[in-house]
């Protein structure tokens, strides 16, 4: 794992650079969720599938960008399942985005699932990883390379409430439940994109950050191999839980096909358990 790890540490400065110094136009192409994709994401989905092309642990990968699944070593042990730049859209406002990657044996799903990494491209660059069963660690890039600053360890109750989503296709019980959390003094940190939004959740000692089923996407919008759960694993394997509308862990998710999405909310106990309350489950 440690040398899946370091290869995303070479692939984090890579991106971050081409966030910086590449164009920001719209390519000719749509992923295959009908998105309209950013020469950044494209060029972003390249420089993985490079990447990880040297790694002869990684048996095949699933982008985001791409349809199905490509075989990179036949004798491989592992499938790397990874959105190469989650909420690309923010960076013509130069805001953080981040890249996502979750690691599979065997199932690509909640059980498969034996270790997740994340990268944040924010005035700094940022990784956290996490192997099953593990604390999540935090890095920090500096002077050159990727420093260790330390486990990450939810605290049992935040401040912090990140509700996504169109709001008025929010239901009633979603919007009883964010509003809430409002009126018990959470504040709103919401930018768009899931990456720095949980990052900063799961940095600031707590809070929820939900995207729920909506009026015209009941299945939510965030995708369970690229988004979903990874960061299921670093939530709760940072003390914090990550359910689905049914009240079941994102770690129980097998996704039907590879660019299913799922109801999701991650947070630390109090608010999660809240959340379960309000949507009796
Ligand atoms: P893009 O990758 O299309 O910019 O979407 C970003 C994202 O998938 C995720 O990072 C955000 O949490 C979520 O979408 C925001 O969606 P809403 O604008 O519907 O809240």
């Amino acid at each position: 794992m440690d040398t899946i790890f370091n290869n995303i540490k070479e692939i984090a400065i890579q991106i971050d650079n081409a966030i910086k110094n590449s164009d920001l136009g719209y390519s000719q192409s749509s992923n295959s969720s009908g998105e309209d994709q950013l020469k950044l994401d494209v060029q972003s989905d390249l420089i993985i599938e490079e990447v990880l092309r040297s790694v002869a642990s990684v048996k095949a990968i699933v982008s985001e960008e791409k349809e199905g699944i490509s075989v990179l070593h036949e004798d491989g042990i592992y499938t790397v399942c990874y959105d190469p730049l989650d909420g690309s859209s923010l960076v013509d406002v130069d805001l953080s985005v981040g890249s996502i990657f979750g690691i599979y044996k065997d199932s690509l799903d909640g059980d498969g699932l034996v270790a997740s990494a994340y990268v944040v491209y924010g005035p700094r660059i940022e990784l956290v990883t996490a192997i099953r069963g593990e604390k999540p660690i935090h890095y920090r890039y500096m002077g050159g390379k990727f420093v260790q600053i330390g486990e990450i360890a939810l605290k049992e109750k935040g401040k912090l409430n990140a509700p996504g989503g169109t709001q008025q296709n929010w239901t009633s019980t979603h919007k009883n439940f964010v509003d809430s959390l409002f009126k018990e003094g959470y504040r709103l940190r919401y930018s768009g994109g899931m990456v720095p939004d949980l990052h900063q959740i799961l940095l600031k000692g707590g809070g929820l950050f939900s995207y729920p089923g909506t009026t015209d996407k009941p299945n939510g919008k965030l995708r369970q191999l690229f988004e979903v759960l990874p960061f299921a694993l670093v939530y709760e394997n940072a003390g914090g839980m990550a359910i689905n509308n049914k009240g079941e862990s994102l770690l129980t998710l097998k996704p039907s096909f590879v660019h299913d999405t799922s109801p999701c909310f991650f947070g630390s106990k109090y608010e999660v358990e809240a959340l379960k309350r309000a949507y009796g489950v």
